[in-house]
């Protein structure tokens, strides 16, 4: 064992001096930009922070959520994970959020009568909703925003939302896996500093309308890419299904793509035909079994019929724009 070990250090420490690369498989390799051929503009490496942290946990303890700016080599500055509207949007009520010591065992507890309805027809039905996002959701509804996450990264929560609204209207929503290292799509988890966290967001509203297959998703920030060769685009997805997701210790020169968000993606009229269907998830590809913000509810979620969905990459598309017309 000993000699092999020596061995392959001894064959790595060659390829070191060869390549110039460090010598462990935890290393990503990071290819030439000028590789890249797509639709996205992409960054290399960290993000200036120009918001430390967008929240403090008063009970217990969060990832710190901050928001920086980086610019691509056409001069572009990108805001990541992205432009959002947490300190001062409406924010959603609590169904379950633990820094404001609100944990509830079951709906039961919840005094529904307490939520704010957020008139978009005065006339309209009035429609409650039940959301969990990894990690942060902000709702529109025919292009009014009626609801922001109240935690923008951990701990996990969930949140009820209530508005009035004549059929047929649109929901659209942007959907954020937040980072810990900002401009690099990674937080220091599982042993690793660079590690690729997940998205997941799931919904159902008391008209019967659910989160699935046939809501619409677009991805508009991808992060972390090691080897830009690995990044696709078919049928309006902008794919990275070939990009690894294995966390690094060594992730502070990963290339992320951005794409620029349509100022009206959120209206009844933008016209999303080639934007691609959402990508179904799994209650284990997500792993909530242990947050008490999901299960503790879950008759409102994959009990009401709803599913988890995200782009193509739940690991690596960390801005994700939502839309379905409920009819
Ligand atoms: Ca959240
Ligand atoms: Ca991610
Ligand atoms: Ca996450």
């Amino acid at each position: 064992m000993i000699n092999t070990k020596h061995q392959a250090l001894a064959i790595s420490s060659i390829a070191l001096l060869v390549t110039g690369c460090s010598p462990s498989s935890d290393t990503p390799s990071v290819s030439n930009i000028n590789d890249y051929q797509g639709s996205a503009s992409i960054t290399q490496g960290k993000a200036t922070t120009v918001e430390s942290n967008l929240f403090e946990c008063e009970n217990g303890r969060s990832r710190v959520a901050g928001v920086g700016e980086i610019t691509d080599s056409a001069g572009k500055v990108w805001t990541v994970p992205t432009e959002n509207n947490f300190a001062n949007g409406p924010k959603a009520f609590d169904l379950y959020e633990e820094c404001s010591n609100t944990t509830p065992s079951s709906l039961a507890d919840i005094d529904q009568t307490l939520v704010p309805v957020v008139e978009i027809d005065p006339d309209g039905e009035e429609v409650t909703g039940y959301i969990f996002a990894d990690n942060y959701f902000e709702l529109y509804i025919n292009g009014t925003l009626v609801a922001v996450d109240t935690v923008p990264f951990t701990p996990f929560n969930s949140n009820l939302v209530k508005f009035k609204v004549n059929k047929p209207y649109t929901i659209a929503v942007k959907v954020i896996d937040w980072e810990e290292n900002l401009g690099l799509g990674t937080e220091d988890n599982r042993g690793k500093a660079y590690h690729a966290g997940d998205g997941g967001f799931i919904a159902s509203f008391s008209d019967g309308t659910v989160t699935s297959a046939d809501w619409q998703a677009q991805t508009f920030y991808t992060a972390p890419i090691y080897d830009l060769t690995c990044l696709s685009e078919e049928d309006g997805k902008r794919l990275s299904e070939s990009c690894t997701t294995e966390g690094t210790d060594h992730g502070q020169d990963a290339y992320a793509a951005h794409w620029e968000t349509p100022s009206n993606w959120m209206s009844q009229e933008f016209d999303s035909a080639s934007w691609p269907q959402a990508s179904v998830y799994s209650e284990d590809d997500i792993g909530v079994n242990n947050k008490k913000a999901y299960m503790n509810f879950i008759e409102k979620f994959s009990g009401a019929g709803a599913s988890f969905i995200w782009s193509t990459n739940v690991v690596l598309d960390n801005e994700v724009l939502l839309r379905y017309e409920v009819k």
